[in-house]
């Protein structure tokens, strides 16, 4: 994080996933209470959490935004370390924007010195950003793994936008367009933006370079480079059609490369759950399952 301004850093400085450093003291947590999709993605199946910011095969239990909202002063009291609240699943949250906004709403009335945080695939975030600014949002995530509608074709086979289903190439267009606006939109609006990218050997490796130059040109200020994790009973379909994931050399040698041009990329990402609690790599959230954090009782002081 060297070469950011002070009042970058300041903003960063307890948010376990924008800051290398936060992420030994401050602890993240999940909400999974956005179901739907809007984009197909070939690593994904859609009975699990969206594995666009989590590990492939993990199925988070789904709540409305009050029970979310409920756990979340649960575990804000229970854990001091507690700073960041996102939605990241387990579904894309802009495809369910009246369950996400609600959830947030909530949690700023009752906690509101809790950082609110986001991840999407982009495709509605020019829609949402003024509502997204409104609610004090300070972070979002933008998982952005292609800038050629060419390449992004062998990983989403459709995109359904408006009501209605575009197939191959003319979806990816659509996906890409929305994805730069809203990067711009967020610059515009003084929101954090990191952006997600899945390393999918053979596919978009060799063009994450790429990426990697167009987002930070247009304001993205973390890269988290992840691999692809595609095991067949997954069931995905690059699980299914052997598609592999990219060795620990390949992901570093890669990460190294884009580092080179530009300090900011992240390293410690832990495909989180849609779900999870507690610090990156330490997993609390079995510990707060709703049949266990609906017993409890909020002490978190208002
Ligand atoms: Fe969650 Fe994502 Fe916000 Fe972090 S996770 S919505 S930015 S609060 Fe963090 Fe987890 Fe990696 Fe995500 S380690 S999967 S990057
Ligand atoms: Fe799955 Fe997330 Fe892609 Fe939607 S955006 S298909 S939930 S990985």
């Amino acid at each position: 994080t060297s070469g950011l301004d002070e009042k970058t850093k300041a903003r960063i400085e307890k948010h376990p996933c924008y800051s290398e450093e936060a992420h030994h003291h401050y602890a993240r947590m999940h909400v999974a209470v956005a179901p739907a999709c809007n984009i197909q993605c070939n690593y994904c199946n859609r009975k699990y959490d969206c594995a666009n910011e989590s590990r492939p095969g993990v199925v988070s239990e789904l709540l409305t935004p009050e029970e979310a909202a409920h756990k979340v002063l649960v575990i804000a009291g229970k854990i001091p370390q507690m700073t960041v609240l996102g939605i990241a699943g387990p579904g894309d949250p802009l495809a369910n924007p009246e369950k996400t906004f609600r959830t947030f709403e909530l949690i700023a009335e009752k906690a509101p010195d809790i950082k609110l945080c986001l991840s999407t695939n982009g495709l509605m975030l020019p829609d949402y950003v003024d509502r997204i600014k409104q609610l004090n949002v300070d972070h979002v995530t933008i998982t952005i793994n292609m800038v050629d509608p060419e390449i992004g074709a062998k990983i989403y086979p459709w995109v359904h936008h408006r009501r209605k289903r575009y197939r191959g190439v003319e979806g990816v267009k659509i996906l890409h367009e929305k994805q730069m606006e809203g990067l711009q939109a967020l610059k515009e609006a003084d929101i954090l933006c990191k952006v997600n990218s899945v390393m999918i050997p053979g596919i978009n490796d060799e063009h994450l370079a790429e990426v990697d130059a167009v987002i930070r040109s247009k304001g993205a200020f973390l890269h988290n480079i992840m691999p692809l994790i595609s095991a067949p009973e997954h069931g995905t379909h690059f699980g299914l059609t052997g598609q592999r994931g990219p060795t620990p050399k390949e992901l570093k040698a890669l990460q190294d490369k884009c580092a080179d041009s530009n300090m900011k990329m992240m390293r410690h990402c832990r495909q989180c759950r849609a779900d999870a609690v507690g610090l990156l790599g330490e997993d609390r959230s079995q510990e707060f399952t709703k049949e266990k954090f609906m017993e409890m009782t909020p002490e978190y002081n208002l």
